[in-house]
């Protein structure tokens, strides 16, 4: 069955492959699956029908026949389980990949967040300056560690799997604020996973969506 999931109708990210429905194409990419796309508009996402799908009034969802599921991580999780090609079949190997999803969502996102929406929302405030070389260096802290651990090798424990596609769209995040060009290994990382082609299809899906709205407009 094809399963369905949304994007943004107008993604404020310009197309960019910012919005989180980026990793889910990503996924169903990787793994061959193909897929549709329903667009909502910011009304729409708040609207009684998308929020039976995701009760924060979000994107991405996905629905598959009966299932319908919300956060992009779960979302990528359940992909990988479904399918060959993103999760080791090693016990352990699979345990420590899903691992580096949730650091990817939990420990390293957050502070990558904060930093972007204090520039989007904070950057006319009395305080932005003052507060932007903390959150630098909350992200600093976390690439440190990452490139610590990443060291040399091409991906974080062995062959490329959902933990690294939920790391590098997690980082691909940081590129207009400059930070990465400080953690060359990291660099090197995040264009690793951009020239994969289901990266580049992903990419060009997206990135067509916002080209067409912006023709319509
Ligand atoms: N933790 C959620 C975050 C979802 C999220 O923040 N989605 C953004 C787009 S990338 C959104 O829908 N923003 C509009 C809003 O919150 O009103 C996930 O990973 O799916």
């Amino acid at each position: 069955m094809t399963p369905t999931i949304t994007a943004f109708e107008r993604s404020p990210d310009r197309g960019r492959g910012l919005a989180r429905d980026m990793r889910v194409r990503w996924a169903l990419e990787e793994v061959g699956q193909p897929y549709d796309v329903r667009l909502v508009s910011f009304q729409a996402m708040k609207e009684p029908a998308h929020l039976t799908l995701h009760p924060f009034g979000q994107i991405p969802t996905y629905e598959e026949g009966d299932l319908a599921l919300f956060e992009s991580g779960a979302i990528v999780l359940h992909i990988a389980e479904c399918h060959a090609g993103l999760l080791p079949e090693d016990a352990h190997a699979r345990a420590r990949a899903i691992s580096w999803m949730f650091a990817a969502l939990a420990t390293v996102e957050p502070p990558i967040v904060e930093l972007s929406m204090a520039a989007l929302l904070e950057r006319d405030k009395a305080w932005y300056g003052e507060r932007l070389p903390g959150l630098r260096e909350n992200v600093r802290k976390r690439l440190g560690e990452l490139s610590r651990r990443l060291g040399d090798a091409d991906w974080l424990d062995g062959g490329f799997s959902a933990g690294d596609l939920l790391m590098v769209s997690v980082l691909l995040r940081l590129r207009s604020s400059g930070i990465l060009d400080e953690y060359a290994n990291i660099a090197n990382y995040v264009a690793r996973g951009e020239a994969r082609p289901a990266y580049r299809s992903a990419f060009a899906a997206q990135l067509a969506v916002f080209t067409a709205a912006s023709k319509g407009e």
